[in-house]
């Protein structure tokens, strides 16, 4: 198991668009259970591949509680099912200290396949089904602070930015 360096906005990076896994073999299951480690030591509820620089359409998250029950979507598909929008304040470990009220629709039917190759098919809602829409975005190159005002967003990579200066 190891920790990974998690990229932060605006890394270009953050940009690239991951290709699908094409078997699930030990070295997709070592990302999945570094991912997780990662995920955990940082104290976030999800995580795509994209941020850790491997851009493999590879998802981990864990909404539980007790933080225990880790979930893992590799080769994601999602088709919305409830197109109603609904609003949460999202944050992002690639956008560390920031959170902005986003909209997404409120619920969606995802198949995916897990760490044996297996598909599965979940239609998830609240937290779950925004967690799980925000991490396919970053497969797709994109972040949640695409969704708020330019100028809100300009002044969070100001921030980032000077941060990073400042490290
Ligand atoms: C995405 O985000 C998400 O700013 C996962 O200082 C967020 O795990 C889905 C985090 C909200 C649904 C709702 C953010 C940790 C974690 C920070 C995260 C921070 C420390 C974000
Ligand atoms: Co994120």
């Amino acid at each position: 198991m190891a920790i990974l360096e998690i990229l932060e906005f605006p890394d270009p990076q953050l940009r690239t668009i991951a290709k699908p896994v094409e078997g699930v073999d030990d070295s997709v299951r070592q990302l999945v259970d570094d991912m997780i480690e990662t995920m955990y030591e940082a104290e976030g509820v999800g995580l795509a591949a994209t941020q850790v620089n491997v851009h493999k359409r590879v998802i981990v998250l864990d909404v539980s509680e007790g933080r225990d029950q880790a979930q893992v979507f590799i080769n994601p598909k999602i088709k919305v099912i409830d197109e109603t929008p609904h609003s949460y304040q999202e944050g992002c470990l690639s956008v560390p200290g920031f959170y902005e009220e986003v909209e997404r629709p409120t619920a969606v039917k995802v198949a995916a396949l897990d760490r044996h190759g297996e598909q599965f098919i979940i239609e998830p809602d609240g937290l779950l089904s925004v967690c799980i829409q925000h991490e396919i975005d970053h497969l797709n190159g994109k972040l949640f602070v695409d969704y708020i005002s330019a100028l809100k967003r300009n002044r969070i990579k100001q921030k980032l930015q000077k941060e990073k200066r400042l490290a």
